[in-house]
This record gives C-alpha cells, structure tokens and sequence, in this order.
C-alpha cells in the first residue's frame, strides 16, 4: 500500500480503489507500547508511551523544543460526519493529536437497524456497518497509522436485533473494538431481554475470536438518570452482569472495558462522590480494563465547561486509573462532532494526563477517609444484585422497572424503565436449537450437532468467511443518487474550478462558527445576533450557545451559519511568512554578539502599545534574548532617533509608525534612510519599521531595512535581527 506524504491530502479515491480485494492487516486490539521513565527535552516521565513519528504537540510545545509526549493511555476520539469519506480525514487529523482509538459513533441509532445493511449510502444516520465503509475506513486507518507510527484502533458498536451479524461482520474486517452490552438493547432499545441476551452470547464469542476490546453500556443509565449519581448502585450492577456474561461467553477479562464514568458534576460537590465511586469500581472489577468515559449527562453547548468538566475527570483517571481515556466536546449534545471540536477533546486528555504524570508519587488517597464511602457503594449494589436474585433475576428484575430508577438504592421511586420478558421488539424470535441442528462455520456460540473428529467446522464447506477472507461477498454501494462517487464528485468539482469554501463537518459545507456579544438581555441578543448574521450575508442561521453575562448587561451568543460564496484559491494573497528561529538560537547568538536597539514612535505617532510588546520581556519582547533596548517615548523626531542611536553606539533603530493619514508612514521610513545616510551612519544601523499598516516590500521600497506589520512578535524581529546580523559577518 502507497504511504501518505504528510503535506499532502489522503487520496480518498486511492483509498477507494480495489476495496474488494482488501484486507485487513491484523484483528484484534493493541495497547500503547509503553515507555516509563521516558526522557525528552529535558524532562523524565513515568507515565508515558512510545512517541510518534508524525504529530501536532500542545500548543505551549515550541517552548519545550517541540516535545509532544504521549501518555500511557489510549486516547479516544469519537467521529460522526456522517460520511465515511469525511470521517476519514477527520481520524488523520485526531490521530496526528494523539488518538489511537477512532469510535465511530451515531449520528442515529444504529441499534434501530433490523438487519444486516450492504449497499446503502451511510448506513442509517451515518454508521458504518456497511462493508464498503468498514473497508475503506481500515483502510486509510492502515495508511494514517504508518505515517504517525502508532497502531490505531477503529471502533464502533455491536448492538440491535442484528447485533451477531454485525460483530461477524466487524471481525471479518478487523475492526478492533465495539460496545457491546445487551442491557443497553433492552432498556434503550425496546428490543426483547431474552433475545438480547441470546445475541450478545453469539456475539461476544465471535468478538472473542476477533480479540476486539468491548465496551459496557453501564455510562447510559448514567446518562439517562435524572440526577445521575443516584444511578451509582445500578452502574456496579450492570457492569457486574455484562462482565461475567462475556465472560462465560468466551471473553477474557482483559479484552473487557467498563465504561465506567465520573457520575456527577459542579456544581454539585464532584470529588466527594465521584472519587469514591471510582475507587469502588476500580475495586470490585480487579483484572478488567478501564475505559473512563468523561462525564457526558451535564454537558451543555458550552465548549469551556465541557473542557473544564473533562480535566477533572481525567484527573480522576490519574488518581486511579484508567486504561483508555475517552474525549468529549458539546458536540455530544448537539449531535455533530466538529472537526476542531474532536480535537481540542483530544488535547484536553493529552495535556490532562500529561500535566498529572507521576501526580500519584505525590499525592494520595486517604483510604480511611474514602472507604466507608466505597464499601456503602460496593454494599447498595451486592443488595441489589440480591434482590434481583430474589425476585426471580434480571429479567423479572427490568419488568418491575429495577433500572434506571431515579432513587438511590435501595430507596425507589418507582420511574425505572420497565421491559417485558414476553414482549418488546422481536419476542419469541428465540428458539431451542434442534437435536440434529449444525453449523459449519467457525466461532458458533452454543450447541452445535458437528460430526465427531472434526477439527475445524468450516471444513464442512471448505472454509468460512473467518477463515478464508477470499470467501466475503463485497457488496458495492446500490443508491445511485446518494453514494461516495456523488459526493467526492461535487469535492471534485469545486477543486477543479478551484474553489473552496469553510467547513465543520463535511468537505466544503461552508459552515462557519461566529461568536458575538450584546449588551442585552438574552432574547435581544439573540435576535440580534441572527440579524448580525443576516445581514453579513449568511444563511440557515442557529443559534448554538449562549451565556448570560448578566441579566440586562450582557449575553454572549455562539452562532453557526453558512456563506453563500466560495473561495477562488489561486486569488489569495498569502503573505510572505519567514520562520522565527528557536528561541534557544536567539538567545546564544545575542549571549556571543551583545546588542543595543534604540526604539521610539516616530512623528506625531503616540501609539506605543505595539512597540512596547516587540521590546519587553513580559509579551515575549527582544528583551528575552538579551538584547539591551533604549525606549525614547513616543513622538519621536526621526533626527533625535538617528542621533540617540548614535550616542547610543547602537546597532539597530526601531521605528513606530500606526498613524498613515498623508502617507506620514512613508515619508518618515524615506527620512530616516535619508538622514541615516547624509550623517554617514547608514550602514552602522539595521533600520526596522513597525507598524499595523506596514509591510516588509513597503519598507524595503522606503529604504529601510525591514518592515514588520500585524501580528508581528519579537521573535520575529530579533530572528531577522541575527539573520541580518549573521550575514553582515558579525
Ligand atoms: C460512548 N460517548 O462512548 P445507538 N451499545 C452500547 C452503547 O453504549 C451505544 C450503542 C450500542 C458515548 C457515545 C453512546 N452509546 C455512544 C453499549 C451508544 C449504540 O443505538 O446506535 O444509538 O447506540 O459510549
């Protein structure tokens, strides 16, 4: 397979090209490597694994030489576009972040679906239980893991009445982990208990086989509660019932994850309920694996609160553990994850986990201020589990509404979500196999009536899918209106004429995200920003997000609209960007070659703020490089410039320019080459011109020897400083 060039766009078509006759290059899932006591830059850490070849590190990383240390967890990143060719690139960018486990998640419920689905476009609402989409999905998941050196895992669920043909199907297709939990079937999905648990045997056996990591569905009683720690008791209960079960269904323990997940948040009093619940559960499910899920029940559109909510769960993870840890954005809530959205998640958990390496060398638990609270959690669920003895078990147990009940056990209210045994989607589909019933196929759960001496199954038929990858049907997408082809043609179409446009979620869906702020109260405010938007041009306005500042002073407004136009590439003006050097390159040329700069605003100009920042060490100014500065105020006489530099014994003149009227700017970058020159002290000074409206060409044409203009930081200009410094031989 062609490797990907990392400045180059994944070649979807490539991709797509002789799906029928890939496969996968491995099943099953894989751990990061790990590398305890990992030096980098000069720093040693514990928790830690191998690094990657390609990435993006945190963006605080230029201070530290680049370092991007990739904690010992696997990091998730949950992507629903909806459209395979569109998550695709979505996973490349997580991955290069630091996500080695790429879940594919609903933007529908997938569990509604039947049946096994080939041919159809994106699945139903966007799941990729199609063949085609499983493959090309491996596919480029192979290509990305190559480039950043890391193995990634891909995800999705095995649930719904076709829950066993799925997980045959994802295990013919190496996906490496799925949720699978047949309690999520019968409370969330209506489908019948007896069937459910039936499915999940057949299922779990196949997944067994594959070696897929699975994941419980305990979180979405979490989830659905109305104040969701109350639901604790039945979380340690759930867990219990789908762990043993996969485990009797041939699993081993440590291919099973429970998803296990910080039940409250602030306001209410986190620590003192969540801890405790995680150490309980970490305690009674010894030998399993982690997946800690961050909090999703209370969170709202706000994007801050989310990030503020996923660092202190992960902080938990830290001070227990956890094996994979899980990102959230808003995005949860509003149903799309966002491309920029998945990975500020991803950055969350990686600095998170980062920042806390070896936090358990310093700080820790004090068991006897935890422990009652454990062992009362670990006590309300083992009288659970009895009752549910009692009263016949669990399938009694959900028709009298055990679960999901808003009380905290053994209090009830009596709202629990209530299933019947006999009823519910696909009751009395389960049937006792017949005395002479076989099989011939590898990895069947329950009795099977084969011959005697058989060492294979499928040598019956020569083979089956799990065996002989050859044996697949692959069937191609069947909808001519909606399929990839469509679709990638419109990308096409806008890349041949050179267009592009802004996007979220899909290519070119020219979605753009607005932020804006009213002194107003809150349904002013929102008119208003719809308005704002209107007449900016924009159509199919929302309303995303709003924060009330203060009841009649202020409410910030997030709002997500579409431009009616598309971008001409080749019309952009890209300004010419030259590359600092690194800071520690900076700092030893000055420490070698001292200099002094004599600086000041220039004329009638009392604008200093920009100035200001380029000389002081505070906003990362020249001064942290050790060059020494003479600030001469503002207002300063191009004559008293040259002649203070001279006094001075300078080598370099700042000069400050913002006010433009009459082309002031101009003249006065003429003047100060001019008079440099009639005083014979031109070649004596690197003459820099600074300013918002001032471009390096338009500086240069001035006679001057730079110009530096918006966003410029001192970086910058102490770089240009050494680069000119270096070729005058100094
Ligand atoms: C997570 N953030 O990571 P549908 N089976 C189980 C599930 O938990 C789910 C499904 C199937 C969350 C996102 C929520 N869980 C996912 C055990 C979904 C599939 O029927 O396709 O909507 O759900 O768990």
């Amino acid at each position: 397979m062609k490797s990907v060039n990392p400045s180059e766009k994944l070649n979807v078509r490539e991709i797509l090209s002789d799906l029928e006759h890939y496969v996968p290059r491995r099943r099953g899932w894989t751990w990061r490597k790990q590398r305890p006591y990992l030096k980098m830059d000069e720093y040693i850490y514990e928790e830690v694994s191998e690094p990657l070849k390609n990435s993006v590190p945190l963006p605080a990383a230029h201070y530290f030489d680049n370092i991007d240390p990739q904690p010992d967890v696997v990091i998730t990143s949950e992507i629903a576009s909806g459209r395979f060719e569109d998550d695709i690139r979505r996973m490349r960018m997580a991955a290069w972040h630091g996500a080695d486990h790429i879940m594919v998640i609903r933007t529908l419920g997938q569990s509604h679906i039947d049946g096994l689905m080939e041919g159809t476009p994106e699945g139903i609402g966007g799941i990729p239980i199609t063949r085609k989409q499983l493959r090309a999905t491996r596919k480029a998941l192979d290509m990305i893991e190559d480039e950043v050196g890391r193995p990634i895992n891909f995800h999705s669920y095995v649930s719904g009445v076709a829950g066993p043909e799925i997980a045959v199907l994802f295990a013919e297709e190496g996906v490496n982990g799925a949720h699978q939990d047949p309690q999520y079937n019968v409370l969330y999905r209506g489908i019948n208990p007896v069937r459910s648990f039936v499915d999940a045997a057949v299922a779990k056996h196949i997944m067994a086989w594959a070696e897929m990591l699975q994941i419980d569905g305990a979180h979405n009683a979490n989830a659905s509660a109305r104040i969701s720690w109350k639901v604790m008791p039945e979380l340690l209960v759930q867990h219990a019932i789908n762990s043993l079960y996969s485990v009797k269904s041939g699993m081993k323990k440590e291919n099973i994850a429970l998803s296990t997940v910080p039940p409250t948040a602030a306001p209410t009093p986190t620590m003192r309920i969540n801890l405790p619940y995680a150490i309980a559960v970490r305690e009674l499910f010894k030998g399993y694996r982690f997946r800690a899920q961050m909090n999703t029940r209370y969170i709202e559109s706000d994007l801050i609160d989310a990030t503020r909510m996923h660092m202190i769960d992960t902080f938990i993870s830290r001070l227990t553990s956890a094996d994979l840890q899980s990102t959230i954005t808003p995005d949860e809530g509003r149903n799309v994850p966002w491309h920029i959205n998945s990975i500020r998640g991803i950055e969350t958990a990686k600095h998170a986990l980062i920042a806390l390496d070896g936090i358990k060398d310093y700080v820790k638990i004090d068991r006897e201020k935890v422990n009652e609270k454990v062992r009362e959690l670990k006590m309300r669920a083992i009288l659970m589990l009895e009752e549910i003895i009692k009263v016949g078990g669990y399938f009694e147990a959900v028709e009298q509404g055990f679960f999901v009940d808003n009380g905290y056990y053994p209090e009830r209210m009596g709202d629990g979500i209530k299933r019947k045994k006999d009823g519910e989607i696909a009751a009395g589909t389960v049937v006792p196999r017949d005395e002479d019933y076989m099989a011939p196929v590898c990895q069947h759960f329950g009795y099977n009536n084969l011959p005697q001496g058989l060492e294979k199954p499928c040598d019956l038929i020569g083979g089956c899918t799990l065996c002989d990858h050859s044996k697949i049907k692959y069937v191609d997408e069947l909808d001519e209106n909606d399929n990839v082809e469509i679709r990638l043609k419109n990308v096409e179409d806008m890349k041949t004429k050179d267009l592009l446009k802004p996007e979220v979620e899909w290519a070119n869906d020219g979605t753009v995200q607005l932020d804006m702020t009213f002194a107003e109260k809150e349904e002013i405010a929102e008119a208003a920003a719809i308005e704002t938007a209107k007449r900016m041009g924009l159509t199919d306005i929302n309303v995303i997000h709003k924060t009330i500042l203060h009841p009649a002073e202020g409410t910030y407004i997030e709002i997500k609209a579409k431009v009616p136009f598309a971008i001409e590439k080749k019309k952009l003006k890209l300004p010419e960007r030259v590359k600092p050097l690194s800071d520690d390159e900076i700092v030893q040329f000055f420490k070698e070659h001292p200099i002094t700069v004599v600086a000041g605003t220039v004329g009638n100009d009392e604008h200093s703020v920009g100035l200001r920042e380029i000389l002081d060490i505070k906003h990362g100014g020249i001064e942290k490089y050790g060059i020494s500065y003479i600030y001469l105020g503002t207002s300063v006489p191009v004559e008293k410039l040259i002649d203070a530099a001279i006094e001075a014994n300078a080598d370099a003149i700042f000069a400050s320019m913002i006010v433009t009227h009459n082309d002031v700017h101009i003249h006065n970058m003429k003047k100060l080459n001019e008079l440099a020159i009639e005083k014979g002290v031109r070649d004596k000074f690197i003459i820099v011109a600074g300013g918002t409206q001032i471009t390096n060409d338009l500086a240069k044409s001035a006679g001057v020897d730079a110009g530096f203009g918006r966003g410029t930081q001192g970086a910058d200009v102490a770089s240009f400083l050494v680069r000119t410094l270096k070729k005058r031989g100094s």
